[in-house]
């Protein structure tokens, strides 16, 4: 107990540190930006410390939305402060080559996993009644363009699951899922010349990431590399005002990205009927078909699940966490989500003293210090006991919550942990370890 008032009132400091105004920026030593999931997830413990400036995380999120409906990954700080290396921000994305990137704010021009359905409802039911009808009501529209955004425009042939065209739309950059599809399909002059050992020893000085932790904790450079070429096509396409997408444009139907969709379908259906509104029809036709979308995902055999590459139609067969994130859905199958959970029990495939590592510790890909190739973070784990605890399996749900929050006593509130040891890596003070160790706090009290 006292251990917990001791971290929480370390991970408030973090939250207060970070503080920008009307967002909060993910750590104040490499990321001074405004992200989407980040942001969903610090509104979510804030929504405990301070509802108010959990509706203004969210709301200047949202202010950046597109005119399509899009909410963007990024929305660049216009004093981003010092950093040390290259900020490529803006400079990459020129996102204004879409006539619907909004003009009062710079974004980037990807989304990333919207966890923002799920924040809307835990800030909303924090607020008092009548602030509450306000937040609602002027968020609810705004949900309803995004996921209104994300099947017409990432699922034009109704297949019920949208595709991600870039690492950075699922979070989770160099899992090996991507990492593999991107050596494969994303040429990348750049990467290919980071070999030449004096390219490769002037570009790591350009680094930023490696300032505050060590390059093995980082993406590999050529991989880094890759991700950035990839903007270039996407740039060519401009972020989706010019018809279908270039063939060098990736299209994976990402297992998280759609999980994550899914439920915030459900809580987004939750905020309507809160308010007395009712969602789109063609919205409706779309929340319908995407769980049993989902389930052809599943892989009996592995019994996993996979994304998939939408062009070739194959499983891009690599467990990852990722495969764990239908739990999180409502109207999986019972044997299913029984089956899902039991990977997490001792001994099985995603256990670990430190659980959950990212790839499971057996997999030839995984890396115990590498950002998410194996890795354990934080906001996997509240998602998982979330999950958990919907599919009734309260006793696991409480187990993973105390062994995160056990984690983070030992490693500190770090962006991300080693499986094994529990070692804080990556950067220090990150946000939203801080935000949801509270949450989770709570739960467990
Ligand atoms: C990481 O991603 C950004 C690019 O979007 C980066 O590598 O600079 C990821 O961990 C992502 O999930 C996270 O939202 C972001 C900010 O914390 O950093």
């Amino acid at each position: 107990m006292i251990a917990c008032a001791m971290l929480e009132r370390e991970a408030r400091g973090v939250l207060a540190a970070n503080e920008r105004g009307d967002y909060t920026a993910p750590s104040s030593t490499h990321y001074p930006h405004q992200w989407l999931w980040d942001s969903a997830y610090v509104a979510i413990g804030l929504a405990h410390l301070d509802p108010r400036r959990a509706a203004r995380e969210i709301d200047s999120l949202m202010a950046a939305q597109w005119a399509n409906g899009m909410v963007p990954h990024m929305v660049f700080a216009t004093h981003p402060g010092r950093r040390r290396g290259l900020d490529l921000g803006r400079l990459l994305w020129r996102s204004r080559l879409n006539p619907g990137a909004p003009r009062a704010a710079r974004t980037s021009g990807i989304t990333q996993p919207p966890v923002l359905a799920e924040a809307v409802w835990r800030v909303g039911t924090a607020l008092d009644a009548s602030d509450r009808d306000d937040f609602f009501g002027r968020n609810l529209p705004r949900l309803v363009q995004y996921h209104a955004w994300f099947y017409r425009e990432r699922d034009p042939s109704g297949s019920g699951l949208v595709v991600s065209v870039h690492p950075w739309e699922t979070g989770m950059d160099n899992s090996p899922v991507w990492t593999h599809y991107m050596r494969a399909h994303v040429p990348s002059t750049l990467a290919d010349l980071s070999r030449r050992p004096r390219v490769r020893a002037g570009l790591r000085r350009l680094r930023g990431d490696t300032a505050g932790s060590a390059e093995s904790e980082r993406i590999d450079l050529e991989d880094g590399l890759r991700s950035i070429s990839a903007t270039r096509g996407l740039r060519r396409w401009r972020y989706g005002a010019s018809g279908p997408p270039p063939p060098d444009v990736p299209q994976i139907q990402d297992v998280a990205v759609n999980s994550i969709l899914i439920r915030a379908n459900a809580i987004l259906a939750r905020i309507a009927a809160e308010i007395g509104a009712s969602l789109p029809e063609g919205l409706q036709a779309a929340i319908h078909r995407a769980p049993a979308a989902l389930m052809t995902l599943w892989d009996p055999g592995a019994r996993l699940f996979f994304s998939r590459d939408a062009s070739s139609q194959q499983l891009l067969r690599s467990a990852t966490a990722a495969s764990l994130l239908p739990l999180y859905t409502d109207g999986l199958p019972r044997d299913v989500a029984g089956t899902l959970a039991a990977h997490l029990r001792p001994g099985a495939l995603f256990d670990a003293p430190f659980p959950v590592p990212t790839v499971p510790l057996n997999s030839s890909d995984f890396r115990e210090v590498t950002y998410w190739t194996g890795p354990t973070w934080v906001n996997l784990n509240w998602t998982l006991v979330v999950a958990l605890e919907r599919a009734g399996d309260g006793e696991m749900a409480t187990s993973l919550a105390r062994r995160t929050i056990e984690m983070v006593s030992i490693g500190g509130i770090r962006e991300y942990f080693s499986p094994t040891t529990g070692r804080g890596l990556g950067m220090p003070d990150f946000s939203w370890t801080a935000a949801l160790v509270i949450d989770l706090i709570r739960r467990v009290r």
